[in-house]
Parts: structure tokens; C-alpha cells; sequence
């Protein structure tokens, strides 16, 4: 069996760790009060209706607990966009869904029916085929929809999903519906086109360029028509807002009701990526990006609602896990010869990440304490990839997921980007500069391995960097950490 497990996966009797005697508190609805409180993404079966758990089990990005074991895929199918973003260069990919960088292979449809089988065969943990641009994936609306045909024809366990502007949307709900795709994403930034008009400064809609505060209106107008017709159908429907200082960070707050009022399930608040490198309106004028302080305030300004923070800004043509990118693995010229996809492999997959899943939340529980309700929470750092567990190098991590920690339980609040501080088993002292950077305001860093030297200079910059929790669960050896270090004052201290 292990011959087909993932690397990141360990025997679950490797877990020694943690105390059953501990007081409990019980799963992420609970807070160490003990009053329910919202969990955002992080919901689970015990949050969520049966049919709703069922479809965001397995999706990355709608299930922050399900981003730790499965892996989405994108095929690059939709080059045209029918508007304008100020934070777009037509170069790149899609800024709504991915991030610019490199422009994505452009597939067919066949070629990207192709590309998922061998994806398929080679990554168990793929659950979703995703369609985000290169452009947007409405307004290439028969290339998005006969790619999702082959798809489903081939490898009928795959879930579907697709991301817009909404400008189309109206148009092709029914479609939508008719093809068994359960989870739709709208980038919407505004509901007030004076707000939208500095934005989109046109939209191609009708045969007809609108531009100014009549394309913001019109945008809006379809947004909302949407949303709504999505949500009366039982789609899940994640709202991707980029955050622009100064424009629209205080009108999040008016995005966030108007879309809740209409049934959408989940908000992902995305930085602005703004550099003049890319040839942006934005980039070229000095729009500067959010910190991210500043991203954290406009999240916890938006109450109780459901927030995606695990978003990773991921390409047009990514593949893997979010923040892993296998994409170079599969291009065009390597798919010559596509090897069958094994259902046993699968299979075999989705029951470890069953016994992971179950064993991990009671690691959690075990772990918490509900009555430190007074503690002042900690930020840690951790290196990971993948598996819910403490598992990579500190010098092979160019991301750490960052948790907010107390006694009583660990909250996943977002990542932090990084460049890998040991290249080809050489030190990066530039990389650790830009790593210190990265993991302002956090306490600790706990990864899988640390040399003395990185851990010296985390030290003196008053990060206690720990290696004693390898291989364990992220949350549970967060929370202990924190319990051993407030009980001794030494122990994790001098790890
Ligand atoms: Fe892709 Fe988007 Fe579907 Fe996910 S990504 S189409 S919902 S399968 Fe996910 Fe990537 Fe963020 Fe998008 S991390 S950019 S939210
Ligand atoms: Fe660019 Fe996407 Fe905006 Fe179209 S919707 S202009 S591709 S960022």
C-alpha cells in the first residue's frame, strides 16, 4: 500500500505526542468560551448541511482542512477577456484568479482534456479541474464548456469549477447547471460604480464598448444578476475581491453584505499585486498593494463571515496542491504518452486522508484547552507540504502557513511568502532578509529541520525557530507549543 502513498504522508503510528487526559474542546465551530463562532472556510461536516460538506470536501480553495490533502488543477483555455482591470496587463494571466507571471501554454479543449488524464494518473490528491483564465473563462464560453464535457466524459470523479468577471455570467447560469458545476468564483471589487469606475475603465458588452461609470454600472448590474441566479440554483459561489488601498478597502465591508444578502458562499479578500514590472494601470501609476496588516484588518473587519485566508493568487495553468506549482511537470511536449488513470490509486488516497483527517482533529482537540480564554494569542510559523503536518526543511520553504495560537486552539489566518533560504544545499543570506520580512509580528517557526546558522539569526530577531514537533500535526504541536512554552518558559524556548 505505502508504494502508493504521496511522500508527505506518514503512518499515523509515528503520533505519540499528545495527551488524552487534556481537556477538550471540540472541533473549529467551538471557541475557548464556548460559544459557537463562524469557522469561514475552515468549516466541517459539523458546521455545514451533509450535501453542502460534500461538495467542499475535497475542494482546495472552498475547504481550508481539505487544501491540506487535495490538489486543483487549471487548464488554460479561455484567452479573451471581455473587460478591462486597471490591475491587468494582457502579457499575463488573469490577475482575478492567478497571479501575473508567466504566460500560460494556451490549450484546446482536447489538449487540455489530455493534460487532466495525465495529471490524473500521476496526482492522487486531484480533485478539481479549474478554469481561470489565462482571460475569462465566460467570455471563451464554448471552449470552457466543451473542455468540461471531455473532462467529465473521462474522469467523471473530477468536480468542475470556473471563475469569471461576471459580465457573462447571466448568460450561461443554466448551462452551468445543466453541467453538474458546483462551484463558481466572480471577482467582484465593487458594488458602487463610482468605486467600479476607477477600476474598469471599459467593458466590451452587447457588440458595444461601454466605458466609465456606464461599464461600471452595467458590470455591477451582472454581477448581481449573477450571483443571485447562481445561489437560487444550490451553486456554491465563492466572491474574489482584490484589495486596492485607498479604492476599495473600506467599500469591502459594503461588497461583503451585498453578496452574503444574495447567498454567496465564501469571500476571498486577494491583495492587489501591483509592480511596475508588469505594465499595469495600476503598476505604472504607484498603486501600491496592501501589507499584509492591512489585508488581516479588512478580513477581520468582515464579522462573521465565511473567508477564504488560504488563497495562493495561483496561476492559469497551476497544478498541485495551492502553493505548490507541478504545472512545468505536465506542458504540452511531455504529454506524448499519458499513462492511465488508476482508480485503486485514488481510492487507496481518499482512505488515508479519511484516517488523517479524523486523526489530526483529535490531535487538535487533544490538544486545546478551553478555559485560557484571557491568554494573548501568538503567531506561528510553519513549513509544510502538504498532509496537515509539520513535514518540510526550513531552507526548502518558500511559503509558511502562519496560525494564530493560544492554549485553546489554533486558527489558520493566512501564509506568508518567502524565497527558499537553502538553493542546491547552499545558504541564501539574502533569502533569510526576505524571510525575516516576511515573518513580521510572528513567534515562532516550527518546521521538519533547521541548521544552526538560520536558527541563530531567527533568534536574534526574536523568532524561536523549533524543530521537536517534526512530522506531527500543524495545529495540535502549534498549541503545545504554545501550552509548553507559557508552562515552562524554557522548553520551547530552547528548542
Ligand atoms: Fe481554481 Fe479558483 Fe476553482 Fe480554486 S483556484 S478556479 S476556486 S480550483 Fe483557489 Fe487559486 Fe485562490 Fe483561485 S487558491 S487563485 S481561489
Ligand atoms: Fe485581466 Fe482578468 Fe480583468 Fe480580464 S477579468 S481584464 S483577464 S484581470
Amino acid at each position: 500500500m505505502s508504494e502508493h502513498l504521496p511522500t508527505n504522508i506518514i503512518p499515523l503510528s509515528s503520533i505519540t505526542r499528545f495527551d488524552a487526559s487534556k481537556p477538550r474542546i471540540s472541533g473549529c465551530s467551538a471557541k475557548s468560551d464556548g460559544k459557537k463562532t463562524s469557522c469561514g472556510s475552515a468549516a466541517g461536516p459539523d458546521d455545514l448541511p451533509a450535501d453542502v460538506w460534500n461538495k467542499i470536501q475535497d475542494h482546495p480553495c472552498y475547504s481550508e482542512d481539505a487544501h491540506h490533502y487535495f490538489a486543483r488543477m487549471h487548464v488554460a483555455v479561455a484567452p479573451a477577456c471581455n473587460i478591462q482591470c486597471n490591475y491587468c496587463n494582457r502579457k499575463y494571466d488573469c490577475s482575478n484568479e492567478s497571479r501575473p507571471g508567466v504566460v500560460s501554454e494556451k490549450l484546446t479543449a482536447e489538449q487540455a482534456a489530455r493534460k487532466v488524464l495525465a495529471v490524473a494518473a500521476e496526482v492522487p490528491q486531484l480533485s478539481v479541474v479549474g478554469i481561470a483564465g489565462p482571460g475569462d473563462a465566460l467570455a471563451n464560453a464554448p471552449k470552457t464548456f466543451r473542455t468540461f464535457e471531455l473532462i467529465q466524459e473521462a474522469l467523471p470523479h473530477l468536480k468542475l469549477c470556473l471563475s469569471t468577471n461576471g459580465l457573462a455570467l447571466p448568460d450561461h447560469v443554466e448551462k452551468i447547471a445543466e453541467m453538474g458545476v458546483d462551484h463558481v468564483t466572480i471577482t467582484i471589487n465593487m458594488v458602487d460604480p463610482e468605486i467600479g469606475a476607477k477600476i474598469y475603465p471599459w467593458i466590451f458588452f452587447r457588440h458595444k464598448r461601454w466605458e466609465g461609470l456606464e461599464a461600471a454600472k452595467i458590470l455591477h448590474e451582472r454581477q448581481m444578476e449573477g450571483l443571485e441566479a447562481l445561489t437560487a440554483k444550490g451553486i456554491l459561489v465563492k466572491i474574489n475581491s482584490v484589495l486596492i488601498p485607498g479604492i476599495n478597502d473600506e467599500h469591502l465591508v459594503e461588497v461583503n453584505k451585498a453578496v452574503r444578502v444574495r447567498g454567496a458562499f465564501l469571500h476571498n479578500v486577494m491583495p492587489l499585486i501591483s509592480d511596475p514590472a508588469h505594465g499595469t494601470h495600476f503598476g505604472l501609476t504607484g498603486q501600491r498593494g496592501p501589507t499584509p496588516a492591512e489585508l488581516r484588518a479588512v478580513q477581520d473587519n468582515l464579522g462573521d463571515a465565511k473567508l477564504m485566508r488560504h488563497c495562493r493568487q495561483c496561476r492559469a495553468d497551476a497544478v498541485g496542491l495551492l502553493g505548490e506549482d507541478r504545472g512545468a511537470e505536465f506542458t504540452l511536449e511531455k504529454l506524448t504518452e499519458v499513462k492511465p488513470f488508476d482508480p485503486k490509486k485514488r481510492e487507496i488516497y481518499l482512505s488515508v486522508v479519511e484516517r488523517e483527517r479524523a486523526d489530526r482533529q483529535r490531535a487538535k482537540e487533544m490538544a486545546s484547552a478551553p478555559e485560557k480564554i484571557e491568554e494573548t494569542p501568538l503567531l506561528v510559523a510553519v513549513a509544510t507540504k502538504g498532509g496537515g503536518r509539520i513535514n518540510q526543511h526550513f531552507g526548502h520553504a518558500s511559503e509558511f502557513q502562519v496560525f494564530e495560537v493560544t492554549s485553546a486552539g489554533a486558527k489558520f489566518i493566512g501564509h506568508r511568502r518567502t524565497d527558499k533560504y537553502c538553493v542546491g544545499g547552499i545558504d541564501d543570506s539574502d533569502a533569510m532578509t526576505t524571510t525575516l520580512a516576511a515573518l513580521e509580528g510572528v513567534s515562532a517557526v516550527l518546521c521538519a529541520k533547521i541548521g544552526n546558522k538560520p536558527k541563530e539569526r531567527l533568534k536574534e530577531a526574536g523568532i524561536i525557530a523549533s524543530d521537536e514537533f517534526a512530522f506531527d500535526y500543524i495545529e495540535a504541536s502549534a498549541i503545545t507549543w504554545y501550552a509548553n512554552r507559557k508552562a515552562s518558559g524554557s522548553k520551547a524556548a530552547s528548542a
